[in-house]
């Protein structure tokens, strides 16, 4: 009975103890600089995030996670909208936990020029992941195939491609886990990133480009 009464206690402990972590809260990094418009949102319901991005430019997009209990496997749902006005085939997901903790110099120099100030990448060691090992479903709606790199201390790095996402509103729902096993990893970012604008000249505009160079060459000898 005594034993019952501890095991008991130890549950309301628990519970209290998850009730006092804190609100989950989730922004725009550098919201300035970021491709993310102002209608983007969030809501937490439990273990359960919902983010719904309203794309509107180009580049990386950084969302920074703060408050998560540590230990637990959290479902981030994506509602993805994509007003960019460019198509995308490639989207990427990465995540960075804040510099400066004693694992990170598990993390392979240099970091990339891309990754905010006072970020780092994450290794296999910082209890940081997109709740890897959990077997939770890693799953989009407008991407076939994914490709994931996690188990090394390079990154941890959720690829989906093999579909498209149309720059005239497309949609893409994108659902995975995350779980910070340690306080010390809080804030963290979500580094987001789509292909970038496929930019390829017009067969007319380059031989309009040939045929001014050639033009200034011929001036050029000319006046010489
Ligand atoms: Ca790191
Ligand atoms: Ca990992
Ligand atoms: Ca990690």
């Amino acid at each position: 009975m005594k034993k019952l009464t501890t095991f008991l206690l130890v549950l309301a402990l628990t519970a209290l103890m998850a009730s006092n972590a804190g609100a989950v809260t989730l922004s725009i990094f550098d919201p300035g600089n970021s491709p993310l418009g102002a209608a983007s949102y969030a809501t937490v319901n439990g273990t359960t995030i919902d983010i719904y991005e309203d794309w509107v430019g180009y580049g990386r997009s950084f969302i920074m996670f703060d408050g998560m209990t540590a230990g637990v496997d959290y479902t981030i749902n994506k509602h993805i909208t994509n007003n960019t006005g460019y198509d995308w085939w490639v989207f990427t997901n990465e995540l960075l936990d804040p510099l400066g903790q004693d694992e990170d110099d598990l993390d392979p120099q240099p970091y990339a020029p891309w990754i905010p100030a006072g970020f780092s990448t994450s290794n296999d060691n910082d209890g940081l992941s997109f709740a890897q090992g959990s077997g939770m479903p890693r799953t989009s709606t407008a991407f076939a195939n994914l490709f994931v790199d996690e188990l090394v201390h390079v990154r941890d790095f959720l690829e989906f491609s093999n579909g498209l996402v149309s720059g005239a509103g497309g949609f893409d729902m994108q659902t995975f886990g995350i779980r910070e096993n340690y306080d010390t990893q809080q804030p963290f970012l979500l580094a987001q990133s789509p292909n970038r604008p496929a930019i390829i000249p017009e067969p007319g505009t380059l031989m309009l480009l040939g045929l001014g160079l050639t033009g200034l060459g011929i001036l050029r000898r000319k006046k010489a």
